[in-house]
């Protein structure tokens, strides 16, 4: 069934159950002279290209490639388009390996025809935190699909990994592979649902007009929460605090520092947004949002080329309802223009969801270890994780 999944040291589906397996590492490291010196062997006419991300020739090269052939919806109506500025970020964070960001080239045209990266990450997973790599933007080009490229850019990464001397990593697929540690619905808010419904991402509801429709999606122009504003440098220590305090409840989650909340979380136009509660008498922050921007290519449409949506990203709430909080995230995002407000069904995002009109989406996400094995599978709530 899966000829390459099967031999890679990832929970298998015949294990699925099976209680004599314990939760942890399923291979032991290596010796760093023992891993492989030399990158896998590429069909003939193909090359590795280490990608200088920073170089504004290279950063567009990879933007046009997945801009064209990365993920689409299940209908093909919709393709993700990052922008460089956010492929910039999404791959530098502290600590980021140039390495790990792995190109294939046609050798006689330099063509770029497929794309697979690496960042470091540290994560917890029950006790333990592990230093691990996240896995994104993996990418074959639409004319050498089914050929078995794919296996071939995760094993060299995963060897780049190793020569790193680190030996797990964290992924999410919209398809499902040996085995999921948990899925997750995607769940969407309409901010401009008239966009929405003339593109083919959402439809009219039965018994429902455009106007009523248009109503019932309206917000309030300006937020409501005394003391919610931006996110700014000097909030770095107290979110880094509230948010470690957060995350520390769930079973997968991000092990940030000061460092990672300043690259991961502080406002950057157009790539990621975060908001903050700072108590009107205390000057304390008690709460903080985020999104991060990640348009659709619209596919074949003759008047819209773009959907403009947001993602939720990290939320945590200990003083405003995050009902609240939320609802306001979707009016900054209503204010910046956005169409859509997405967000996964990952930590207690299931108390805002219904409340705040998202609908569950058609697409699922699935998230995965590698080299870790999980006893059993997580439930959504018990993740506090979100990959890009
Ligand atoms: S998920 C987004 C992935 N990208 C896309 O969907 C873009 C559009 N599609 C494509 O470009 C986020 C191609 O269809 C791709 C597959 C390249 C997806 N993950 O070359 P073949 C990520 O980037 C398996 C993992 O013939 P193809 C996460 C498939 O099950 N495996 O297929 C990436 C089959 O194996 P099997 C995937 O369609 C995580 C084999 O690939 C997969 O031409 C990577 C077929 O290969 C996917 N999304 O190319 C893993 N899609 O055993 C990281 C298919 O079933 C692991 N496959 O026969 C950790 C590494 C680091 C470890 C460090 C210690
Ligand atoms: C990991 N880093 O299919 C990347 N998105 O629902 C891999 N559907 O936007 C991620 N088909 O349901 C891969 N509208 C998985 C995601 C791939 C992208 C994807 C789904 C998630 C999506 C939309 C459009 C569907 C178009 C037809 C969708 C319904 C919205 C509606 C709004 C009103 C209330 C009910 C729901």
């Amino acid at each position: 069934r899966h000829k390459f999944w099967e031999t890679q040291p990832v929970g298998q589906f015949k294990d699925i159950g099976d209680s004599s397996l314990t939760e942890g590492p399923i291979e032991l490291p290596t010796p760093l002279s023992e891993v492989k010196q030399e990158p896998y062997n590429l069909p003939d006419h193909y090359e590795w290209v280490t990608c200088d991300i920073n170089s504004e020739q290279m950063c567009e090269e990879v933007y046009n490639l997945l801009a064209h052939n990365y993920v689409e919806d299940d209908e093909n109506m919709f393709r993700f388009k990052y922008s460089k500025e956010f492929l910039r970020w999404a791959l530098q964070p502290p600590g980021y390996f140039k390495s790990w960001h792995i190109g294939v080239r046609v050798k006689s045209t330099k063509k770029m025809v497929a794309f697979i990266t690496g960042i470091p990450a540290r994560i917890r997973v029950r006790d333990e935190v592990v230093h691990m790599a996240e896995i994104n933007f993996l990418c074959v080009h639409k004319k050498l699909r089914t050929k078995r490229l794919a296996p071939v850019m995760i094993k060299e990464v995963t060897r780049r990994v190793h020569l790193e001397n680190m030996w797990q990593a964290a992924y999410t697929a919209g398809v499902i592979f040996p085995t999921p540690i948990a899925t997750c619905q995607y769940w969407h808010r309409s901010l401009n649902p008239k966009k929405l419904i003339d593109v083919g991402f959402s439809r009219l509801g039965a018994r429902m007009t455009m106007s009523r429709t248009i109503k019932l999606y309206k917000l309030p122009e300006s937020t409501i929460t005394p003391g919610f504003r931006k996110m700014e440098i000097h909030d770095v220590p107290a979110v880094t605090r509230l948010i470690r305090t957060y995350l520390s409840r769930f079973a997968v989650a991000p092990d940030f520092d000061e460092n990672d909340v300043e690259h991961w979380l502080l406002p950057k136009e157009d790539v990621i947004d975060s908001f903050l509660v700072e108590s009107p008498e205390t000057h304390e922050v008690t709460d903080f949002c985020s999104f991060y921007t990640l348009p659709f290519s619209i596919l074949g449409h003759p008047s819209y080329s773009l959907l403009k949506a947001a993602y939720s990203f990290y939320n945590v709430s200990t003083v405003t309802p995050l009902l609240q909080l939320m609802n306001d995230a979707l009016i900054v995002a209503k204010q910046k223009d956005y169409d859509v407000f997405n967000a996964l069904d990952v930590m207690q995002n299931e108390s805002f969801l219904r409340e705040l009109k998202f609908g569950p989406g058609d697409g699922k996400l699935h998230y995965y270890l590698y080299n870790y094995r999980m006893r059993h599978a997580l439930k959504p709530s018990e993740l506090g994780l979100v990959l890009l």
